[in-house]
This record gives structure tokens, sequence and C-alpha cells, in this order.
């Protein structure tokens, strides 16, 4: 809430003025960009349509353009140079960010010897995450989001059908309850280190809505910044989902009830746009077209 927001310690205000996300003020002024380097994915959610971008941090139906580190990097210095309002780099898929550490650390190492002065920004599933946060403090990335969408391996089970886990698919309650506490591990890790932690949270009616409120407290308790519950986005249109066919969407009044039910405990995110895994520009607008891979390319 805004008197809370008010009340920030100095550092805290400092890292989040001009990030879009963090802060809802910041969004009216400062832009983000996302650079789809990440094509693969070490988890299997029930909502997921592999033929598109991540649906933890994006809306369904849209395929991003996947990029090398090289151009990634390119492109992030020329947007950088032509919109002056962009002060965050995130990458957030179209996979999971982790689950293609190569081309991820690669793409942040060149952009922060190139640029420091850009705010570097990841969003992750979680599972990888404990084995790479020290690597991400040493860049100097100050935000990270975690999708959590249980705490229970009971209900995460019905969410997340597997986890890859020492190169082996682990099935049902065990992956489930493998995935729960690399991300709540990877949680305090960051915490710790003084990285500022958003929670993602996808909205399912009839299998976790009742459940995020406690998300929401135990994340608190941990240290997370802020919690980003997002709605089910599910459309008939995108194609078939590896689960949960026919699972109906949240309506508005369930989604905002939820947050008003989360907000006493937590600070919550209400202007997230599920943003596409290579967009460009303020929250809600896409510049991607203008940077696409082609005209990438005819630079490089
Ligand atoms: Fe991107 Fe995410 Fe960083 Fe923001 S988006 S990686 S925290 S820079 Fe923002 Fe887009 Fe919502 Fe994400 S509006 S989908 S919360
Ligand atoms: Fe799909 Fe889940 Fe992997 Fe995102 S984290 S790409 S939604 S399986």
């Amino acid at each position: 809430s805004h008197g809370r927001k008010s009340g920030l310690p100095a550092h805290i205000q400092a890292k989040i003025q001009d990030h879009p996300c963090y802060s809802e003020e910041a969004h009216h002024h400062f832009a983000r960009m996302h650079l789809a380097v990440a094509p693969a994915c070490n988890i299997q959610c029930h909502y997921c349509n592999r033929k598109y971008d991540c649906a933890n941090e994006s809306r369904p139906g849209v395929v991003s353009e996947v990029l090398k580190p090289a151009q990634a990097i390119h492109k992030a210095l020329t947007v950088a140079a032509s919109i002056p309002e962009m002060t965050v780099v995130g990458i957030a898929g179209p996979g999971d960010a982790l689950a293609n550490p190569t081309r991820t650390f690669a793409t942040f190492r060149g952009i922060r010897e190139q640029d420091p002065g850009i705010k570097l920004c990841l969003s992750t599933n979680g599972l990888s995450l404990p084995q790479h946060v020290d690597d991400l403090v040493a860049l100097g990335v100050d935000h990270v989001t975690i999708t959590i969408n249980s705490i229970d391996p009971e209900i995460g089970a019905r969410i997340h059908p597997w986890v890859l886990w020492e190169r082996r698919r682990v099935f049902g309650l065990e992956g489930a309850r493998i995935l729960i506490s690399q991300q709540q591990k990877g949680l305090e890790m960051l915490v710790e280190r003084g990285v500022l932690v958003k929670v993602n949270s996808v909205m399912i009616p009839g299998i976790n809505d009742h459940h995020l409120k406690e998300v929401s407290r135990r994340v608190k308790e941990k240290g997370a910044f802020l919690h980003n519950v997002m709605p089910l986005i599910s459309d008939p249109a995108h194609g078939t989902y590896f689960g949960l066919n026919g699972q109906r969407e949240p309506t508005e009044a369930e989604l905002s009830a939820l947050r008003d039910a989360c907000e006493g405990d937590m600070n919550m995110m209400r202007h997230c746009r599920q943003c596409r895994a290579d967009a460009v520009g303020m929250l809600g607008e896409d510049r991607s077209e203008a940077f696409s891979l082609a005209r990438i390319d005819q630079d490089l």
C-alpha cells in the first residue's frame, strides 16, 4: 500500500524507484525490456503450452523469437541507446532463465561489462535457483522473481506434474517437494544477500486459490518484497495445455478478492501486464517489432 511504500528504507527505495514492476509509481515513467535467450525448461507446469512463452511471467499464446547471447547483448545496448526510459533488462523465458544458465549468464555478463548502469532482472520457476544465487549476486542482479504456486506438495503436484532433477524426471509428490524446497531455499538465500524478491503466483480456481493466502504469508515471513498474484489465462485458441484441460480462469472479482485478502500481510502488485518474453517498452506497451532479430542481424 502507499503508506507502507513511503516508509521504505532508503536503500530499498533506491532499488525500486526506477524499476517499473517493483514500484507502481515507476511504471508510469520507466520501461523494461526482456531478452528471450532461454528456450529450455526444467519443470512441467500443467498450464504450460510449450509452443509458447513461459506462462509464469507472460501471457499464453505468444511466441518470442529466441536470441543468442551476442544478439541479445547487442539488442539491449541498442534499445538502451534509443529508449531513454529503459532502466531494466530482464530474462524471463521463453522457457526458464536458469534452465539455460550458460546463455543467461553470458547475456547478463556482456551487458554488465558494456553498460554497468542497466538494472538486471531475472524470473525463474526456482528449481535451479540455489546453485546460481552467488553468481547472480556477483553480477549485481538486484531483482529476482520466483514463481511459487504452492508450499504444499499435495497442491503443487496438481500443478507441476514433474521436475527434471539430477538428470531424471521426478513425478508427483516427490517432484513437487523438490520444487517447493528449492524455491524456498532460493528465496531465503536471496533475501540473506539483500536481493529484492518478487513472488509470482498463478491463481488456478479450485486448485490453489484457497491456498495462495498462506503462500503469501509464508513468503512475506521469509522476506519477499512483493507478491504478484496473476490470473491463469486459459484461452482454447492458444491450443491444448499439457494438463488442466477445461480449467476455467479466475474472474476479475475472485482475483481482486484474493489480492485484497493477501494485502494485509504483503505488498501486492496490481499493475502487472503479463509481458511477453521479448517485450520492449513501458509495461503494457510492445515495441519488440522495432527491435526484431532481422534488424539486429543487419547491424551485427
Ligand atoms: Fe521483466 Fe519480470 Fe523483471 Fe519486470 S516483467 S522479469 S519483474 S522486468 Fe513486470 Fe511484466 Fe508483470 Fe513480469 S509487468 S510480467 S511482473
Ligand atoms: Fe512452461 Fe512452467 Fe517451464 Fe514456464 S516454468 S516454460 S510455464 S513449464
